[in-house]
């Protein structure tokens, strides 16, 4: 088989100093982290669907970058070229994982059993590559927002036959996941939303989410996939309000309907800062609730308030990540680079630039990261914070074995109320950027 980026070498950590862009400055697989390697704390994955499909076309223009790898799109010869190129690309870059949608996969024919006869064919192809080259699934998924039909919503649709064809997606898309061994299936409800309550009937369409969650869950665990579901939580775009806003309000759906037990959260960076919150904010809300799943890495562009899936550079907010996920354990998904090259970028070394600069942010957020707890004066500071509850009436309220009547009687007999302690934001931060530009020796 031909080489498909045959300019491009495969991509080695060449260190801080390197001026080669097609090599990393920070991601050194075998470096060991906190007692493990970076590769492991860093499972990366390649997006097939903006890596290999997306081609720069936005709402003003067409295609920018030339992704027929030779071939001519839309048959099945350019959907075994892009698998061609995506093990070419994820080798040359030691990424181990892919994340897909069904129609990322194949083009969809106009008769669902032809293209479902179309993803068997090109699972088939998938599956040879994985078993030569040792690259794995992270999680498959179903679009179900991108053709008219969910023009009303998948699970959220007022139309029994669009119900059952999503139903029908998933199903499919769930057997391919599990063909392919993939650790993880993503639900992102791109149409369960609505623009207006004045045509929505709000309730209806959140039970009839968690019905075909629920069937989805049972046929998954029936076929044998061990792994989990996730949702992936966005305020907004494409519909106006989105069911899954954030990822409180995703737990308490999946609480509410009895599906927490197999579900964790997807969060993805660019999707934190469109519902107003920080990217770290949404993975401890996760975390406490013991639903960090995985993660989709990217960033957004806060002057503009739509997902622009660009590829992640701030080292403030991957450390910031990276925190979290140590302080978690790590995942049980791994980090899909669910981001695009600007419009502009449209070379196939772009292409490699773009995961070389995310993956070198990611290991660089994981170096500060294991630095700042390392550091400990952050854990400290908090543990401190708290510490009043330590007492034994701090205790008694922790263990539940107090009441109203008895706070209230202690807070009467106080003669003066000890001050709460200072925030001290500032000398925090200061700690933080101190380790974050520490010159490395
Ligand atoms: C879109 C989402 C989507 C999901 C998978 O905003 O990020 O790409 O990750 O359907
Ligand atoms: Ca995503
Ligand atoms: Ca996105």
């Amino acid at each position: 088989m031909n080489e498909i980026f045959n300019n491009i070498p495969k991509i080695k950590y060449e260190g801080a100093k390197s001026k080669n862009p097609l090599a990393f400055k920070f991601y050194d697989a075998d470096k060991i982290v906190m007692g493990k390697k970076m590769k492991e704390h860093l499972p990366f994955a390649m997006a097939w669907w903006h890596n290999l499909c997306a081609s720069g076309t936005d709402m003003f223009g067409r295609d920018t970058a030339n992704k027929a790898f030779g071939v001519e799109k839309g048959t099945m010869a350019h959907a075994k070229a892009k698998v061609d190129a995506g093990f070419e690309f994820m080798q040359k870059l030691g990424i181990e994982y892919f994340c897909f949608h069904d129609v990322d996969l194949v083009p969809e024919a106009d008769d669902i059993n032809e293209t479902n006869a179309r993803l068997d064919e090109i699972s088939d192809y998938i599956l040879k590559k994985m078993k030569q080259t040792g690259i794995k699934c992270l999680w498959g998924t179903a679009n179900m927002f991108s053709n008219p039909r969910f023009m009303n919503g998948a699970g959220s649709t007022n139309s029994v036959d669009v119900y059952c064809f999503a139903a029908a997606q998933i199903k499919k898309a769930l057997d391919i996941t599990v063909k392919l061994g993939g650790k993880g299936y993503v639900f992102w409800g791109g149409r369960e939303g609505y623009e207006t309550l004045l045509n929505t009937d709000m309730k209806f369409e959140q039970e009839n989410i968690a019905r075909l969650m629920r069937m989805a869950v049972d046929y998954g665990r029936k076929i044998g996939f061990k792994g989990d579901f996730y949702i992936e939580p966005k305020p907004k775009e494409p519909m106006k309000h989105q069911y899954d806003f954030d990822a409180a309000t995703a737990i308490g759906f999946l609480r509410h309907y009895g599906l927490d037990k197999d579900f964790k959260m997807n969060i993805e960076a660019n999707h934190a800062t469109l519902a107003g919150h920080t990217f770290q904010h949404e993975l401890r809300v996760s975390a406490i609730n013991g639903m960090l799943g995985s993660i989709d890495a990217n960033q957004g562009d806060m002057l503009l308030g739509w997902d622009t899936d660009e590829f992640p550079f701030d080292v403030y907010d991957a450390t910031m990540c990276m925190y979290e996920v140590l302080k978690a354990g790590g995942l049980t998904g791994g980090f899909n680079f669910d981001a695009k090259n600007r419009r502009p970028s449209n070379t196939y070394e772009d292409m490699f630039e773009g995961y070389i600069l995310g993956m070198d942010t990611f290991a660089l957020g994981l170096l500060k990261a294991a630095a700042l707890i390392e550091d400990g004066r952050l854990d400290e500071f908090v543990k401190n914070k708290y510490a009043s509850f330590g007492t034994a009436l701090g205790k008694k309220i922790i263990d539940g074995k107090t009441s109203i009547e008895e706070l209230a009687d202690h807070a009467a007999d106080l003669k003066s109320i000890d001050a709460p302690l200072s925030g001290k934001q500032e000398r925090l931060e200061s700690i933080v950027n101190s380790i974050l530009f520490v010159n490395e020796k």
